[in-house]
């Protein structure tokens, strides 16, 4: 299936959380305009083939009008109590051609009963209403998270269990295959799929279908294990990448800034099904009971993206297609057979030959990036090393040497022209059988760079493909592909606008612009009195153009001082505050005191105010005022979003008078 979507929806959307105790009202529980048709309306045009609900999370509510509990939809306003959320989506979900699944928490925070075989019982029952209601089930996901601590029906305490037995997972299983024996069962190390040992969105290169049995039972502590699969193991239990496309998997607010990029969402893609995996992509809905209309813009040009990357296969248009060797000189085992577009039909080299390669050739220099192969997967997954060469001047250069094919293995190469390319299995379990080769030239990913200027006064500019060209100006006009080319960082130190685009020299494509206005000299900036430094709390942060560091300063308790002595008198008018950045961010300063001073003595408070929505919206701050005469600056944190004395800055800057 490649790709398809996973929905955390429940509870704690309504509550703000990741993982809810089980102790709110099912009152709580009310999405204003849920529409499933909206959701599945995305899936379909992003090529997403199925989708898994979280029918019940960690918290135990339960998203379909149980028998055996009340704590459901059942008891919660939408719709007057009467409705079916499992319903809805696997209603819509076969309308529109797409498979179903369910997400079933086995750890329950509500439950009475959770850590005895009372409780047992009534898994086993939620098991078999969701298997029996709802029609076909493509995948059953049990979650390996057991935090331990929980309502419990009220004893709100502590319970362990141990995850390898208690829950009698065989007898599940057997469930599971007697209910819908075709359903996948997800669990960390199987039996059907596998997790791929991390929530980033990539599994490993080298990616083996294959795993030792019970080796990595509920993922820890060998969890790492599951991003590689292991060669040679006895279950066929192929690695499924499961990430969301915000940071958490639930709806926040909060979070709206931080869906993933266009970038990060198609490498995603190349890292998952790009390495013999699953993508399964998660979609928080909104308490609207909607796919935010963020993360539906970025799925559509994500979707457009990868489209375009594989738009022209170059590979059936070789003039001809050789092998070192052919399985019998049969012809069913052709060759050709990686080009014909038929995923049944494959190319067998002899047993005798010890590194088979097979060729493509061109007529005239095609340019590629892009190399696809595909082994033929019913018959095992075979080759452990391969290596890929092209034809430069008459002789083959190797351009890249890889482990793993598995179902599909998509490298992204340097864009080469050529009129040959090989491929050589160098070391393989048995017989290797390709059954797909594509090339393709993918158009570059061209997105505006990010600009980051350091203390010293350094710009860099970042892009997000490596083939990139990146232009730039310096007089406030757009770049063109005749403006200044960017090869190495370069020194900022007076108030000019920096402007910058990607573009592709040869298409001509390029990027929307960046556009920054850089008014001061950091270089002589330092925080008064000297702070000690540690490693991962350096007062330099503020200044070092990074959001992936930053400086915290922690109190007994508020007001906090942040004091900057600028080196020399300057005319300032206003500064720019970019909170923490990190998923789990600390110190965001909701109200504040700008102060200045000559003497670092006498103080005049200049600005007095509050960061309207940086709770829900930490993004960056910029208040300004009309210039004044300052060498020190006091910026005092008065209110904190979460009332703790701590003060966090990714960056913070002055901004000096033009
Ligand atoms: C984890 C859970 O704890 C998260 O809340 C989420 O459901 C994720 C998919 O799996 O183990």
């Amino acid at each position: 299936m490649e790709k398809y979507a996973f929905v955390h929806f429940s509870m704690n959307t309504f509550m703000d959380v990741e993982w809810g105790y089980g102790d709110v009202s099912a009152k709580h529980f009310n999405p204003t305009d849920l529409d499933c048709k909206q959701w599945v309306k995305l899936f379909k045009a992003s090529g997403l083939k199925g989708v898994i609900l979280t029918a019940k999370h960690h918290d135990g509510f339960c998203l379909w009008p149980s028998k055996y509990t009340d704590y459901s939809v059942k008891n919660s306003p939408w719709k007057d109590g009467k409705g079916d959320l499992v319903r809805e989506l696997s209603d819509a979900c076969r309308q529109a051609g797409l498979k179903f699944g369910i997400y079933l928490s086995p750890w329950d925070r509500n439950h009475a009963d959770y850590g005895t075989s009372k409780y047992l019982t009534y898994f086993r029952n939620q098991l078999t209403e969701l298997l029996t209601n709802y029609g076909d089930i493509f995948e059953v996901w049990f979650d390996g998270a057991n935090g331990g601590d929980g309502y419990y029906g009220g004893a709100r305490e502590t319970r362990k269990v141990n995850r390898r037995t208690y829950y009698n997972w065989p007898s599940l299983f057997k469930l599971v295959k007697k209910l819908q024996p075709k359903a996948i069962i997800f669990g960390d190390g199987g039996p059907g799929c596998r997790w791929c040992g991390d929530e980033e969105g990539w599994v490993g290169q080298t990616n083996w279908s294959t795993l030792y049995k019970d080796s990595v039972w509920n993922g820890y502590p060998h969890y790492k294990e599951l991003r590689y699969g292991h060669k040679g193991g006895d279950m066929w239990v192929p690695a499924e990448v499961n990430v969301s496309v915000r940071p958490g998997w639930f709806y926040h607010t909060s979070e709206d800034h931080k869906v993933k990029t266009v970038e990060q969402l198609v490498d995603f893609y190349y890292q998952s099904v790009g390495r013999n995996g699953t993508l399964l992509l998660n979609f928080p809905i909104d308490k609207r009971g909607w796919i935010h209309e963020i993360e539906s813009e970025r799925m559509l040009q994500m979707t457009t993206i990868l489209a375009r990357d594989f738009k022209d296969n170059l590979a059936p248009k070789a003039a001809e297609v050789t092998a070192s060797s052919i399985r019998m000189e049969d012809e069913y085992f052709a060759p050709e057979k990686v080009i014909d577009d038929n995923g049944l039909t494959y190319w067998v080299p002899s047993e005798k030959d010890k590194k088979p390669f097979i060729q493509l050739n061109w007529d005239a220099p095609i340019t590629f990036n892009r190399l696809m192969l595909q082994e033929f997967i019913t018959l095992g997954q075979r080759v452990s090393s391969f290596q890929v060469e092209v034809l430069l001047d008459g002789a083959w250069k190797v351009l890249d040497q890889q482990t793993t094919i598995g179902y599909k293995r998509i490298l992204r190469l340097p864009t080469t022209s050529t009129k040959g390319v090989r491929v050589t299995i160098l070391s393989a379990a048995a017989v290797p059988l390709l059954s797909h080769i594509g090339v393709y030239n993918a158009p570059k990913l061209l997105v505006a760079p990010t600009l980051h200027r350091n203390q010293k006064g350094f710009v860099a500019l970042r892009s997000s493909d490596p083939e990139a060209t990146l232009y730039y100006t310096l007089d406030g006009t757009d770049p063109t592909s005749a403006s200044k080319r960017y090869t190495a960082p370069f020194i900022v130190r007076t108030p000019i606008e920096v402007r910058a685009i990607s573009a592709d020299e040869i298409s001509g494509d390029k990027s929307e612009v960046t556009a920054h206005l850089f008014t001061s000299d950091k270089r002589n900036w330092c925080v008064f009195p000297p702070t000690e430094e540690t490693k991962s709390n350096d007062p330099s942060f503020l200044f070092d153009g990074e959001e992936s560091t930053t400086y915290m300063q922690t109190q007994k308790e508020l007001p906090i001082n942040l004091i900057l002595d600028l080196g020399s008198k300057q005319s300032i008018c206003g500064f720019t505050y970019l909170p923490d950045q990190a998923r789990w961010s600390k110190g965001i300063i909701l109200g504040y005191r700008f102060y200045t001073s000559l003497d670092n003595q006498h103080w005049s408070l200049v600005k007095t105010g509050d960061f309207s929505n940086i709770k829900n919206h930490p993004i960056l701050q910029t208040e300004t005022f009309p210039s004044v005469e300052a060498h020190y600056v006091k910026f005092q944190a008065i209110r904190t979003t979460d009332g703790t004395a701590i003060a966090g800055y990714a960056e913070f800057e002055v901004l000096v008078s033009k």
